[in-house]
């Protein structure tokens, strides 16, 4: 398992990547600037775990030190059926992060999307018992945590649970099991993995109302000894929303709960009409005014990113040693779920890496605001 302390001492490693080998200037690695202060990761598509995407592979090797599996590991992909698992795309993802040394993410245990039915019936399409329901999540996690026990150093036990109020989501979790649903499944994961480090997932945790009801489901977890270890923002965020000030606040205040604290989904919306949440059954009606940069993001807003993502990256290395990881949720531009949500179809530019895998202004901004570190 990794160990990170916080010292900015150290010089700054350089890497080459294969596109600019034959120029002068070296490209500098996201992994190495921020190493000593928290990992640096992506979020992968099985493409690139599979040897299809070889641009792609070259950028995850020489960038990222963690990486997240944005779909894979999901319900309804290793469990389709009460008595069928298939792992054959999780198995080769966990083999990618074991070949290139990476702190790997299981994504995710417990959620209320991209979950089958079935989970939640009986065998005449009735709600199933709390009694059912519990044996089925205790019997899929202890399955899937099992498996890769050792392997995967921390899982998304618990996936938005949470309503922007701050109130538990009447998810079919909640409304069979009961509001120890949580609880559980921290346990279980605990069962299958005493190792594995356990996380709660969520987003816009800073917006006041839903952050309290975070602090206050996290806290509790800890006073009843649940084997909770962190909280992961996603940071789905926007070019002015939430604040920078917001999300210094959100990382202390769950620092305060001795908790590690990941960024665990970032990307930056620039495109109108995005809000910022995560919220997957949002869909909203396709406007070409709501498409503005099909061709190409003008230089102004690709100057706009660039600062905001200096911004960020200012915020989360104050708390080095406290944020753990800093995870995007893609690695370019054209793979990105935000060309599809809330309006399918558009063209966005959320990370640091263009459509064609070169390193955009907010890449270089980044590395220039990684913490000094003495030679
Ligand atoms: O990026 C994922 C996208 O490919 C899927 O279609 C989508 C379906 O729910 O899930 C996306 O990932 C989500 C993640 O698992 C949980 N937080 C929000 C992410 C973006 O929707």
């Amino acid at each position: 398992m990794h160990r990170y302390s916080c010292l900015v001492v150290a010089s700054l490693a350089l890497v080459l990547s294969d596109t600019q080998s034959q120029s002068s200037s070296p490209q500098p690695s996201l992994k190495d600037a921020y190493q000593g202060c928290f990992m640096v990761g992506a979020a992968l598509n099985a493409a690139q775990f599979t040897g299809q995407d070889q641009a792609e592979d070259a950028i995850i090797k020489a960038q990222f030190n963690s990486v997240s599996p944005e779909n894979v590991l999901k319900w309804e992909i290793v469990h389709p059926r009460p008595n069928e698992f298939n792992f054959s795309l999780a198995d080769k993802y966990v083999e990618f992060g074991e070949q290139n040394h990476m702190f790997m993410i299981g994504h995710n245990l417990v959620w209320h999307s991209q979950v089958p039915k079935w989970v939640f019936e009986d065998n005449n399409a009735q709600p199933a018992s709390r009694k059912v329901l519990l044996e089925r999540m205790r019997h899929h996690i202890h399955t899937v945590v099992g498996r890769y026990k050792g392997r995967i150093s921390g899982w998304d036990v618990v996936n938005e649970a949470l309503n922007d109020d701050g109130t538990l989501r009447q998810s079919p979790w909640l409304k069979i099991i009961g509001d120890d649903y949580i609880e559980k499944a921290f346990r279980y994961a605990h069962e299958a993995d005493p190792q594995a480090q356990l996380y709660y997932n969520d987003y816009s945790l800073e917006n006041e109302a839903k952050r309290k009801g975070a602090l206050a489901l996290a806290s509790t977890l800890k006073a009843k000894g649940v084997p909770i270890t962190g909280v992961g923002l996603q940071d789905h965020v926007n070019l002015d929303s939430p604040t920078t000030d917001q999300i210094d606040a959100t990382i202390t205040e769950f620092g305060k709960l001795s908790l590690k604290v990941m960024i665990t989904e970032l990307d930056v919306d620039v495109l109108p009409s995005s809000p910022h949440t995560a919220d997957v059954s949002l869909s909203l009606a396709s406007d070409p005014k709501l498409n503005p940069y099909p061709d190409g993001l003008p230089d102004a807003v690709q100057q706009a990113l660039a600062k905001r993502y200096a911004d960020l990256f200012r915020t989360y290395s104050e708390h080095c040693g406290l944020v753990t990881r800093v995870t995007f949720w893609g690695v370019t531009d054209k793979d990105s779920w935000k060309n599809d949500w809330p309006i399918r179809g558009r063209t966005n530019y959320p990370l640091l890496f263009d459509r064609n895998g070169q390193p955009k202004p907010a890449f270089d901004a980044v590395i220039q605001v990684a913490p000094k570190r003495a030679p």
